[in-house]
């Protein structure tokens, strides 16, 4: 089988989903490191790589994916391990893949283009935009609200019993938050949920390096 190609950076939430699932399956894979925050992806060379310039894009054989719940989801049916992370189960799929959904013009708008919006997004275009500061504080609150309601009555933001790919897509958007310190006193079962999936192996080896990284990101 050809050899996973990912290009992606730690300081990005979708990559770092990618990547943790990368190492939960031992998948071997090549790295190549796109710096987003010194402008890689605008790069001529980066463009006949990735159609949308933007990281995580996989390359598999003559496959280019660039969206980062694809190339789980794809990963996961060439590397299937163990049935949790995106269960065969049709109902419980469907619950998964209502995540996957859900979570880009929600937790990812509320957290990662507010983040994008306040850190790279001045640096490299030079402004910071009102309007969606304003809609992404509405839209991270409104989702947090709806992660503590499920979190009530289940262990993981799929309303699965056990863990899946959703919480790792959740959980990589939502500790990026910590750059700027969010307070989520208001929601104790979503900080007890953050707890506990950065206490899985493979999330703490990707976030470590996150971690180490983030002197990248002057706020
Ligand atoms: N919906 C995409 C979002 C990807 C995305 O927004 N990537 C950002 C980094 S977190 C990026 O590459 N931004 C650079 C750019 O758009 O030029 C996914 O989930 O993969």
């Amino acid at each position: 089988m050809e050899q996973v190609v990912i290009y992606a950076d730690y300081m990005s939430q979708p990559s770092r989903a990618v990547l943790t699932y990368c190492e939960i399956a031992k998948i071997p894979y090549k790295f190549h490191e796109i710096r987003v925050i010194n402008g890689d992806t605008f790069t001529e060379e980066f463009s006949k790589i990735s159609p949308s310039q933007s990281v995580p894009t996989m390359i598999h054989g003559n496959l280019v994916l660039y969206e980062s719940n694809a190339i789980l989801t794809y990963l996961i049916s060439s590397f299937h391990i163990s049935d949790n992370w995106y269960p065969n189960d049709k109902i419980k799929r469907a619950l998964v893949n209502n995540y996957l959904h859900w979570h880009h013009m929600n937790i990812r708008f509320g957290c990662g283009i507010y983040l994008f919006n306040k850190t790279i997004g001045p640096k490299l275009f030079g402004i910071v935009m009102k309007d969606i500061e304003n809609l992404s504080n509405e839209k991270r609150e409104e989702g947090f609200q709806v992660l503590e309601n499920i979190l009530e009555r289940y262990h993981y933001v799929a309303e699965t019993e056990e863990v899946s790919i959703a919480d790792i897509v959740c959980y990589c958007e939502i500790i990026q938050m910590m750059l700027v310190k969010v307070d989520l006193k208001k929601y104790p079962k979503l900080e007890n949920w953050l707890e506990r999936i950065g206490r899985i192996p493979e999330v703490e080896k990707t976030h470590r390096i996150f971690f180490k990284l983030l002197p990248r990101f002057k706020l």
